[in-house]
């Protein structure tokens, strides 16, 4: 028999209130939100969501990779913590519920838990995780990565984004390089809140997601050097045109992506064109590349396949280098059925149709779940749409999706040891 259903509810005023007043921390003119990792912007947002835990009567601690984590205290100190959050950093043009609603839904559970004066068994602890996309440096799951073991702190905080400027001292000068070591320490579980960011349950009408995993992913870099030379005087036969020899790289990407059918995905993001003057030929184009897949052993094969074919692509006619660096990869990553059976009944018992689902997107429950049970929940949002300004969600789901978390935090918290 699951947990005996509760008939606290949380507060969609307050919460909706203070996802609001978040996503004017870095508003864009198109009613998107820009908070990069570790700008001055994404400081603004930490300090509003320490002090939003701090009058929550949570205590914050920051690790050295400036995740935060926001704990209340439970009945018996010596059982592991209840972890549950997300992200406040978003992408350059993204919307106000990407990463922000598990964060913000995580607090409403606290708060909650206060006003009707429970204390769980176990302590709680509320997690902001340190940029959870990757625009900036590279590297998604960056905070949540070096917690788990996966990347080097040492090799994080040297990462350079596109001015040069390092993880390190992107922390530093915002003052979030904390004290606390940025390693996996004892939990109990996770769970993460987040928008689906793909059109599923909005299309079959549901209203929660029980995510069942996240789809491997490959990342790379890439820079293709030929030769910078004037537009009006060289001719065809002596071009070495880096512009031209990333276009078939891209393409390649394209075909490989459309090879796999609708589980494809291949995905050239960011591009940088260098002297990029309209009259001399490209000698220099950086960009990224990506691919993802349901199943692990297709992304290794595009693994084998892509880099020679993609080094033979740039060369062809062109006469120009490819490098290819691999960022990192990771498989398919499984969640916990223990877990994902709490949010299900959670659903069932708060009577919102939900659905099993697999994630499209990465999200730091990938790298937790290394760790720690993990599980996901997951709402619609309007089109699918999400990495995109437009992004929205209406307050019966954030509704929704904020009472499966509180109903599975709560029954995880006070399950007999
Ligand atoms: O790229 C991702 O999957 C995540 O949304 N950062
Ligand atoms: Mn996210
Ligand atoms: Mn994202």
């Amino acid at each position: 028999m699951g947990a005996q259903p509760t008939n606290q509810r949380i507060d969609i005023v307050r919460l909706w209130d203070t996802l609001q007043d978040l996503a004017r921390i870095g508003a864009t003119s198109k009613g998107g939100v820009r908070r990069l990792a570790l700008t001055d912007i994404d400081r603004s947002g930490r300090d509003r969501f320490r002090a939003l835990c701090q009058k929550a009567g949570l205590a914050v601690r920051v690790d050295a990779i400036g995740n935060m984590f926001a704990r209340r205290e439970g009945r018996d100190p010596t059982r592991p913590p209840v972890l549950f959050g997300s992200h406040l950093d978003t992408q350059p043009s993204g919307g106000k519920f990407d990463g922000a609603l598990g964060v913000l839904a995580g607090l409403e559970v606290m708060r909650t838990l206060n006003e009707l004066g429970i204390v769980t068994e176990t302590p709680l602890e509320l997690v902001n995780w340190t940029d959870e996309e990757g625009s900036r440096f590279g590297y998604s799951l960056l905070g949540s990565g070096v917690w788990a073991g996966v990347y080097p702190l040492e090799q994080i905080q040297a990462l350079t984004d596109l001015e040069g400027i390092t993880v390190g001292a992107a922390l530093e000068a915002i003052g979030y390089a904390g004290k606390a070591a940025a390693k996996a320490f004892p939990a109990d579980a996770y769970f993460e809140l987040h928008i689906e960011q793909g059109p599923i349950l909005e299309a079959e009408g549901h209203q929660i997601g029980i995510v069942t995993g996240a789809q491997a992913q490959i990342w790379y870099d890439a820079v293709a050097l030929g030769q910078d030379s004037h537009a009006g005087t060289t001719p065809p036969s002596a071009r070495r045109d880096a512009l031209v020899a990333a276009a078939r790289v891209i393409a390649l990407v394209n075909r490989i992506m459309r090879d796999h059918g609708e589980d494809g995905r291949g995905t050239v993001g960011q591009l940088v064109v260098l002297p990029n003057s309209r009259n001399v030929i490209p000698g220099e184009v950086r960009f990224s590349v990506e691919f993802r897949h349901p199943d692990t052993a297709e992304v290794l094969r595009i693994a084998e396949s892509f880099p020679p074919a993609a080094v033979a692509a740039a060369a062809a006619e062109c006469g120009v280098k490819l490098e290819l660096t691999e960022l990192f990869r990771y498989a398919a990553q499984p969640f916990d059925p223990a877990c994902m059976a709490l949010v299900e009944e959670a659903a069932a018992r708060c009577g919102y149709s939900a659905r099993k689902i697999v994630s499209g997107a990465g999200h730091d429950a990938v790298y937790v779940a290394r760790h720690i049970p993990t599980a996901m929940i997951f709402t619609p949002c309007k089109d699918g749409l999400s990495h995109n300004e437009a992004e929205s969600i209406d307050p019966d789901q954030a509704e929704a999706g904020c009472q499966v978390l509180f109903e599975a935090v709560l029954a995880r918290a006070n399950r007999v040891a």
